[in-house]
């Protein structure tokens, strides 16, 4: 069978990962690119996994044959592994690093926040101005290599309609805002897209997850990624916290990968149909 070299029921590190995603384009040339420049500008889905290294369930990610039939009309883009240096650093020397491993002047502490670095609310309340904090928010919106590239591939595209961000853990589908509590226009509609989304995935082994939007359900986090998307107009803007609810927690045991894969998927295939058809 295909795969034979990599395999999904691991946590794997990052060099691993890559070469996986070299397989994966090789085996499938027509079907998955590993670059791209904005190319054909059809409707667009966005899919980030793994901008807090030490989630490492929220890296595993792998397609699935389904896809294809949104891949007629729609192009998925899926960036892998959305903090490579933090994720390195989470294998080598601290399991819990969270955040990227950029060098802060004046301070003995490395990293930002890569999702307290976005301009949406900017430096507002649950982010943290010190740079040994674990949501410090950097210098400026931005600042941050990771965090820009995408805001510059998404803004050169522009006809992005959906942006999902995938973390761990809490069992959450979440939608904007962060920053503040206030309701988005288009509160009604993400909810009810959210509950449809994690009833099919309770579907598949009971997993029991919340919807609601990030400052009521969890906490007030500002300068997130799905905030920013947001306001970029891109509507259909999702966060996941994916197994568990705290038990493990970030330490979720080899043996959940797939299962948790498997459920995820079932709610992201019902958010990218509904984007398909509205
Ligand atoms: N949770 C997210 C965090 O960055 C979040 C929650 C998602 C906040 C989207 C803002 C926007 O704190 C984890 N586990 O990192
Ligand atoms: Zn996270």
């Amino acid at each position: 069978s295909r795969n034979v070299n990599y395999n999904f029921g691991a946590y794997q590190k990052l060099e691993t990962i890559y070469r996986w995603m070299d397989t994966l384009v090789s085996e499938h040339p027509n079907l998955v690119t590993k670059f791209s420049t904005g190319g054909t500008k059809r409707p667009a889905i966005w899919i980030d996994t793994g901008i807090h290294s030490r989630e490492w369930i929220a890296t595993d990610y792998g397609t699935d044959a389904s896809l294809t039939s949104l891949l007629n009309t729609m192009d998925i883009y899926m960036l892998l592994l959305a903090n490579p240096d933090g994720y390195s650093y989470s294998h080598t020397n601290d399991r819990m690093w969270r955040k990227t491993r950029s060098r802060n002047s004046g301070s003995r502490c490395r990293g930002v926040d890569p999702n307290r670095n976005w301009d949406a609310g900017f430096g507002g309340p649950g982010s943290s101005r010190n740079p040994c904090s674990d949501s410090y928010h950097g210098t400026s919106a931005h600042s941050e290599v990771e965090v820009r590239n995408v805001v510059n591939l998404i803004k050169a595209h522009g006809n992005f309609k959906s942006f999902i961000s995938i973390h761990a853990f809490s069992q959450l589908l979440m939608y904007p805002y962060g920053y503040t509590c206030q309701d988005i226009p288009d509160k009604a509609e993400l909810e009810s897209v959210g509950r449809a989304a994690v009833q099919k995935l309770t579907s598949l082994y009971g997993t029991t997850y919340k919807v609601g939007n990030i400052c009521k359900i969890i906490y007030q986090a500002s300068g997130g990624s799905i905030d920013w998307s947001y306001n970029a107009g891109i509507k259909y803007s999702y966060a996941f916290e994916l197994r568990d609810t705290g038990r493990y927690g970030f330490l979720l045991p080899a043996n959940q990968i797939i299962p948790t894969a498997s459920e995820t998927w079932l709610a992201l295939k019902h958010i990218m149909e509904h984007v398909r058809d509205h």
